[in-house]
């Protein structure tokens, strides 16, 4: 029997920092769900630092683990998948090939897609990934958190504009996905990233994010958290406008602690001084407060 919350997570484990399955786990388990993380990478840290070493998963192995999975009757206890970082394009193939066994065994499975190539106009995942996502993938998602630079490798034109957006959402939503979530755009006033959701037969909302810092201070790993906190506030609320403010809550207060507890000295930040301050934002990711509203568009 299908447990209520459940999640497969298949995403990048990294030794050091909060990304992938690091960043992803321990807020879906504050919030009341059991997860099962799956690693498609175990790298020693996220790949913006100076270096990064250790092994990507093969398609073989994915297969093999999910055998051990099958072969103890364990597909039908999963509500959820949720799948982000994957860096190579046979073993994002064969994450298709699992959700359908899993879909099998229920039926009402949640297929939550994080599609992770690349930001602010570059990729950052080898290019054979985007042809796997777009036609064989994402086909089989009933939740898409892309950001801005991802709508437009995915939909193969560029989103400069808000009737572009809704143009891609629907795009999206003629490939059967009942709900995107645009985690990120530059679409707002200046100093103000964009946020937008649409979903088939219900609203279209919108939420501006002030930026936090300085303009040259950026975080990895915030696009990972948005799809782990969507994934349980969508559950937990039906109500898919309560959960776009919960995750944008939880999340602004993420990243205001982080800005907060860098240090206090000129010069450049370094890649492990904007690791995101996951663990000392406990009650924020508990008890979101709302602070931005959805507009309704
Ligand atoms: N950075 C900030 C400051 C955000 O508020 C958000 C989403 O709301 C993101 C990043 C997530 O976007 P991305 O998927 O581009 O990481
Ligand atoms: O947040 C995306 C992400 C996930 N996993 C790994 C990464 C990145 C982005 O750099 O390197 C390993």
């Amino acid at each position: 029997t299908p447990e209520a919350k459940r999640v497969l997570s298949i995403q990048s484990h990294v030794v050091h920092g909060y990304v992938g399955n690091k960043v992803a786990t321990y807020p879906l388990q504050l919030l009341g769900f059991d997860v099962d993380p799956l690693n498609s990478v175990q790298f020693s840290n996220h790949t913006g630092y100076k270096c990064f070493k250790g092994p990507v998963s093969t398609e073989k192995e994915l297969a093999n683990i999910f055998e051990g999975l099958e072969e103890n009757e364990l597909l039908s206890h999963y509500s959820h998948l949720l799948t982000g970082y994957i860096g190579n394009p046979l073993f994002l193939r064969q994450v298709g090939v699992i959700l359908k066994q899993i879909r099998k065994a229920n039926p009402k499975l949640i297929y939550v897609c994080d599609p992770v190539m690349g930001d602010n106009g570059s990729m950052y995942v080898p290019k054979e990934l985007l042809p796997v996502y777009r036609d064989e993938i994402i086909p089989l998602a009933d939740i898409l958190t892309p950001n801005q630079y991802e709508v437009e490798l995915l939909t193969g034109k560029e989103v400069r504009s808000e009737a572009a957006v809704w143009e891609a959402m629907d795009w999206f939503h003629q490939r059967k996905i009942k709900t995107v979530v645009i985690s990120s755009s530059d679409l707002g006033q200046p100093g103000v990233l964009r946020a937008f959701l649409s979903q088939v037969n219900g609203p279209r909302l919108a939420i501006d994010i002030p930026k936090q810092g300085n303009k040259d201070l950026f975080f990895t790993g915030t696009g990972d958290l948005f799809a782990s906190l969507f994934l349980a506030h969508s559950h937990d609320s039906g109500d898919v406008t309560d959960a776009f403010e919960k995750t944008i809550a939880t999340l602004q207060a993420v990243i205001k602690r982080t800005v907060q507890l860098l240090p206090a000295r000129s010069g450049p930040v370094q890649a492990w001084e904007r690791e995101l301050k996951l663990v000392q934002s406990k009650s924020e990711i508990e008890k979101p407060r709302v602070l931005l509203k959805a507009q309704r568009l």
